[in-house]
């Protein structure tokens, strides 16, 4: 019995939605520890395309129990709307297949709003957020004055509640010249659908240790991607959870001896969306290709994605952090019409080589990659499924890129299809 965490080990969007997807085929229960809607996870299942932002990759296939663990941030409107999206596909969400913890700590509209207000008052010196209130909720639970799920029970705790977190928010909003946030109007409509959202709550903690006991495989999903972990990505330029693997541990309920595989979902080549430092970004024709070929565009927010050559020195850094055990690789197929192909091996920082990318943000804007070349297979890749199928330099280059990170590549996907994966265990 195994149970694995999925995370992605560059700026996120490496394709975890696909990969936990299939992997769930094999597990009993799927769910997810950090980070909220700012989340967006694209599966194409025959044919069909989904898009989620805060369900769990799970909730697409029959008997299988999703969860949101108490790491995420839920906007409960948003997960309502998500359900009921969902459910005009033909999927099910009902109380049998679908948990919230209890103990998940709710966005809220003044969330979103000083998102909105921050980032649009810092100019070019934003983060790049995806303005969906992820920040400031989070800030809110470690100053202990957050809504938390359990909240929505009672009508007194939820004014006490209320009234704590208001105090802050309106200061600061006098402050800034902004209208002061209204307590009985959010308290009215939160009422309105607390029913709905508590229908699904439970302590998860509990029943993990129960699925444990009955030998339920359990998988973890992680959101973003390591890079924009709160301590080990590019701060500022970072989301504000933990997205490494041993934040599945907090975000659920379970001890880091429950997670007995950390699977990292690395894309052929890198992007980022936001600001923030991205040593191997390409902004000419190479780069636009990239983006058109990958589809890069933001699930949440269709911003156009940034695109580079595959960092070699930060993977294999994100590795290490993350104690990733094995790789999926994905999106391969994108650089079938390369001549050549890049990997940045190590950096130049100051006329100094670096193996590692420096910590301090004035410094991960400075360095300079150094690159190896290979040559590009110019021919399709898509939709294989063996190892022996890929072109000779495909093969290359994977292998070249394994043994750089030093980490088992376990699996290679050509599409976004389901099916379309070469499985190398
Ligand atoms: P936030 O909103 O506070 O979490 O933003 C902080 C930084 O984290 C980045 N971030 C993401 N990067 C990649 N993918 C994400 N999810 C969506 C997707 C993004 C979208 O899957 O495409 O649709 O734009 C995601 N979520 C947060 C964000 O860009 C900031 O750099
Ligand atoms: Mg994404």
């Amino acid at each position: 019995m195994k149970n694995v965490v999925v995370v992605g080990s560059q700026w996120g969007d490496e394709g975890k939605g696909k990969i936990v997807d299939w992997l769930s085929d094999q597990a009993d229960v799927v769910i997810r520890f950090q980070g909220g809607h700012n989340a967006g996870h694209t599966l194409v299942i025959n044919g069909v395309t989904y898009k989620l932002r805060l369900l769990p990759s799970g909730i697409v296939r029959k008997n299988k129990i999703s969860i949101i663990g108490n790491g995420v941030v839920v906007d409960p409107w948003a997960l309502l709307e998500e359900i009921k999206e969902i459910k005009s596909k033909g999927v099910e969400v009902n109380v049998d297949n679908f948990i919230i913890s209890e103990s998940a700590n709710l966005i809220l509209p003044f969330h979103r709003e000083m998102d909105e207000i921050r980032e649009d008052a810092a100019g070019k010196g934003k983060i790049g957020t995806t303005r969906r209130g992820i920040g400031p909720a989070y800030e809110d639970k470690v100053g202990r004055r957050s809504i938390r799920v359990m909240d929505l029970r009672s009508e007194t705790n939820l004014d006490q509640r209320l009234k704590t977190v208001l105090l802050h928010h309106n200061a600061i909003r006098k402050g800034l010249g902004k209208k002061i946030f209204e307590k009985d109007k959010l308290k009215k409509d939160l009422l309105k659908i607390a029913p709905e959202i508590l229908k699904f709550s439970q302590p998860v903690w509990l029943r993990i240790d129960e699925f444990k006991k009955q030998r339920k495989k359990i998988l973890f999903e992680g959101a973003q991607g390591i890079l924009l972990d709160v301590d080990h990505g590019t701060y500022p330029y970072v989301t504000s959870s933990n997205t490494v693997a041993s934040s599945a541990a907090t975000g659920t309920g379970c001890g880091p001896n429950s997670i007995h595989y950390v699977l990292g979902i690395t894309k052929a080549y890198t992007t980022r969306v936001g600001e923030g430092p991205f040593p191997t970004e390409l902004t000419d024709e190479t780069g636009e290709l990239l983006g058109s070929r990958g589809k890069e565009f933001g699930t949440v927010t269709s911003r156009k994605r940034r695109c580079g050559w595959f960092d070699g020195v930060l993977v294999r850094q994100t590795i290490k952090i993350s104690g990733i055990d094995g790789i999926a690789l994905t999106k391969l197929d994108v650089l079938d019409e390369l001549d050549e192909i890049k990997v940045c091996i190590e950096y130049q920082l100051d006329g100094k080589k670096m193996d590692y990318l420096p910590a301090a943000v004035e410094d991960q804007l400075k360095i300079k990659p150094v690159y190896k070349t290979f040559p590009g297979w110019k021919s399709s890749t898509q939709g294989i499924k063996n190892i022996e199928s890929l072109p000779d330099n495909a093969k290359n280059y994977v292998y070249a890129l394994e043994d750089f990170i030093g980490t088992k590549i376990s699996s290679i996907s050509t599409s976004p299809e389901r099916e379309d994966t070469i499985l190398l265990v």
